[in-house]
């Protein structure tokens, strides 16, 4: 399978996040691809298909927030990464936001994602990455990996969040519709359900979204995620959330994922673009399922049984010393 990554995506490097009352080293680190890039052999560098493909799901006055944020943050003389602090969660508006502050509020759904010197940079390269993963599958292979790193599926259309910053699967379906296909599936199965996804295409009939995910009654990201969220106007029916308990392994995952499958199998999609985390790990340090390494191999090949054009979008997962053996384990199963 051919597989895509840009180093330029490591330039993002947050060193704390605030979590549970306090700042802690930042989980999502790049040692994450030092991990998978040893298990899973060379990648190819991605083309840059420029911004266009980023527009069809962000809006501008979002990316150019992304672009200015650290640099404003810096010439308010604040040390450190950007964090948000204030949120407008009753109303948005458009509003002239002078205050770095105010801008870092409007556009974050937590204080999970600050941003970095190279934030924007990697954040594009990432999605560049899943582009050229895109195009090999729509020439032809029946697979392609995209190394995306920062992860993608909890950034909504003008939110960051979750270490999220550019939705990567969302910028791939959008691309693959504007190629001529007409119905894209997107099945999530990172621990955490996949909230910015699932807005970005919420009233979206043209395409589906399952995740299979810990139950947000427990964990992050909370408001997202639960059984009764089906979608709005065209694309009522077109989201199916599928919340499993902590704990859940194998055995519970494969009943889960075969609901999943059956579904996207009757929706009949052109392509089908995998969000895949690998903070499903028994070994994950802040995640609570039950899945082994080879495990991974039993689920893609589930997943490859549909014999759908496949684009794998990384996602999630921390347990770094694993990390590279789970995700050579999922590709096997292609
Ligand atoms: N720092 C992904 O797996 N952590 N994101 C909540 C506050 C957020 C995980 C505790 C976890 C986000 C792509
Ligand atoms: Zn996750």
């Amino acid at each position: 399978m051919r597989s895509f990554f840009d180093p330029r995506q490591l330039e993002h490097a947050p060193a704390v996040e605030l979590h549970n009352g306090g700042f802690m080293p930042y989980a999502e680190t790049t040692a994450r691809v030092d991990s998978i890039l040893a298990a899973i052999g060379s990648t190819e560098r991605p083309d840059d298909k420029g911004e266009a493909p980023l527009l069809r799901v962000h809006p501008q006055a979002y990316l150019h927030f992304l672009k200015t944020a650290y640099r404003d943050w810096k010439a308010a003389d604040r040390p450190g990464d950007a964090f948000p602090y204030a949120f407008p969660v009753a109303r948005r508006r458009d509003l002239r936001l002078d205050r770095i502050d105010a801008r870092l509020g409007r556009y974050a759904m937590d204080a999970c994602s600050p941003i970095s010197s190279g934030t924007w940079s990697a954040a594009y390269w990432n999605a560049q990455t899943a582009l050229s993963a895109l195009d090999a599958v729509l020439a032809g292979d029946p697979s392609a990996f995209a190394l995306c790193r920062p992860p993608g599926h909890h950034a909504g259309a003008d939110y960051v969040g979750g270490y999220c910053y550019l939705n990567t699967a969302a910028i791939a379906a959008e691309a693959a519709i504007a190629a001529g296909r007409k119905r894209v599936a997107i099945l999530d199965i990172d621990y955490h359900h996949g909230n910015g996804t699932q807005d970005i295409f919420w009233a979206r009939g043209d395409v589906l979204f399952v995740s299979i995910h810990a139950d947000p009654a427990t964990d992050y990201p909370f408001y997202w995620g639960h059984a009764d969220e089906l979608g709005e106007g065209e694309g009522e029916g077109a989201t199916l959330n599928l919340p499993l308990p902590r704990g859940t392994g194998l055995a519970e995952f494969e009943r889960a994922l075969a609901t999943a499958l059956h579904r996207i199998g009757s929706y009949a999609p052109d392509l089908l673009i995998c969000s895949y985390g690998a903070d499903t790990y028994a070994g994950d340090p802040i995640s609570h399922f039950a899945i082994e390494t080879a495990d991974y191999a039993a689920i893609a090949a589930r997943i490859a049984a549909l014999r759908l054009p496949t684009l794998i979008v990384m996602e999630g997962g921390y347990a770094v010393d694993d990390l590279g053996a789970n995700v050579a384990a999922f590709l096997s199963g292609f």
